[in-house]
């Protein structure tokens, strides 16, 4: 009997990757003979849905199988489904198998995929910012800074500003636990198996001088949680189910509260100088906060910044915030006269955590979990959130707040860096 097969890809471009490369669906090429091989053109970076036609019943079993050039970056998802996602960022031919089974009977098809390089340069960079909700800190209303009358979506546009489409931007604060910022590429940075896949870049530095001669890397760590969103139903947006935990490697740390829950007060006065003699004074009690542990306490307002740390865009009395809480990383390696205070790095898996030139400032898609910390492979990913992942006041360096200056695609600027084998 003669099989009628044909291959068919579809091309997954939403609006926004079409606004960067030419999107091209594949040729419906039927062919009879089932040794033959069907040829494919896409190009470059675009993922595409690949399925065949043969008319196989819903008990049939798939394996889609690529033999792997050792320096092809590319991407064969969903693997065992009647459809697969495939997408290449090196231009070439790539030789795709698909082994089926239905009611005993094996079929095997091969299909050729000729890859050319993508017909518009797209940015490894941040291409659009979509949200910014930071929490109380000492930055805020500074970077990025408010102008009386601004709004919400006066301050998204300023964060706009600062970290689209740049190599390194300005610094955007989130302030302190929860404060967040949303952003896209204008591409699907790609899952490639066995790599890290982007960075997030932040300010951290290691510190030379620490009393403490023995101590671990440390110096100014603000790790914040990376949460990462595959567009999966392509409508250019990120939903609230597309979105999944980058488990860094604190996520199973006993101390970390995964559901970590906290409310900030409006403070009830700015007044730094309450006896207008012109020498500031800090304010010990200024946000006053509560959290789901049983916890409360106050943000301090400290000498140094004298504007309101509470987003002034904001009409609220509370601000509400939720998420990953990492466990404490600063020592006071000091002395009561002298502070000198240390924030200790994490392992991998944060922003601002790390210098981001450290290889551990890089980020595997693979080490994404679900709400219950099951792994989840994503072929990619289309948008990213970071959130300040620490509630710590450092004395007079004041609260610990992750600052965000850029993300990159590793693959699009051909860094190539191992994922950590976890
Ligand atoms: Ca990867
Ligand atoms: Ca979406
Ligand atoms: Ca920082």
């Amino acid at each position: 009997m003669k099989l009628k097969d044909t291959f068919i890809a579809v091309s997954l471009c939403g609006l926004m990757v079409c606004a960067c490369y030419a999107c091209s669906s594949g040729n419906d090429t039927p062919i009879d003979d089932p040794t033959a091989t069907v040829t494919l053109n896409v190009a470059a970076n675009e993922m595409q849905e690949i399925s065949t036609n043969l008319k196989l019943s819903a008990q049939a079993s798939y394996l889609w199988h690529m033999e792997s050039a050792p320096d092809s970056l590319f991407v064969l998802q969903d693997s065992t489904s009647a459809r697969a996602l495939f997408a290449a960022i090196t231009p070439g031919v790539y030789h795709i198998t698909l082994s089926a089974t239905d009611n005993g009977q094996h079929y095997n098809r091969s299909y050729q995929v000729s890859v050319s390089a993508a017909s518009a340069v797209c940015s490894p960079y941040i291409a659009e910012v979509y949200d910014f909700n930071p929490a109380p800190g000492q930055f805020i209303n500074e970077i990025p800074a408010y102008v009386k009358g601004n709004s919400k979506a006066d301050m998204i546009a300023a964060c706009r500003k600062a970290l689209v489409g740049k190599e390194k931007g300005d610094l955007i604060s989130l302030g302190g636990f929860g404060g967040s910022v949303v952003f896209g590429f204008d591409h699907t940075v790609l899952n490639i198996k066995g790599r890290r896949d982007f960075r997030v870049l932040g300010n951290a530095f290691f510190a030379a001088a620490n009393p403490n001669p023995n101590a671990p890397r440390g110096g100014s760590c603000e790790p914040g949680i990376v949460m990462v969103a595959y567009d999966k139903n392509h409508n250019s947006k990120p939903d609230d189910d597309e979105w999944y935990e980058i488990a860094g490697s604190e996520y199973t740390n006993s101390k970390t509260v995964h559901d970590y829950q906290i409310t900030y007060s409006r403070p009830t006065t700015e007044a730094h100088d309450p006896d207008g003699e012109g020498e500031l004074a800090s304010i010990a009690q200024y946000i006053y906060w509560t959290d789901n542990q049983g916890h409360s306490g106050y943000k301090i307002k400290n000498i140094y910044h004298d504007q309101s740390y509470y987003p002034a865009w904001i009409t609220d009395a509370k601000l509400v915030f939720g998420g990953t809480l990492l466990p404490n990383n600063a020592i006071d390696e000091g002395t009561e006269s002298a502070h000198y205070w240390v924030q200790y790095c994490y392992g991998y898996g944060y922003v601002d955590n790390v210098p981001n030139n450290d290889i551990d400032s890089a980020i595997d898609i693979d080490w994404a979990v679900d709400k219950n910390g099951n792994k989840v492979h994503l072929p990619g990913i289309d948008f990213v959130k970071v959130y300040c992942a620490m509630n710590k006041e450092c004395g007079w360096l004041g609260e610990t707040s992750t600052e965000v200056m850029g993300a990159v695609d590793l693959h699009v600027t051909g860094v190539n860096l191992p994922t950590n084998g976890k």
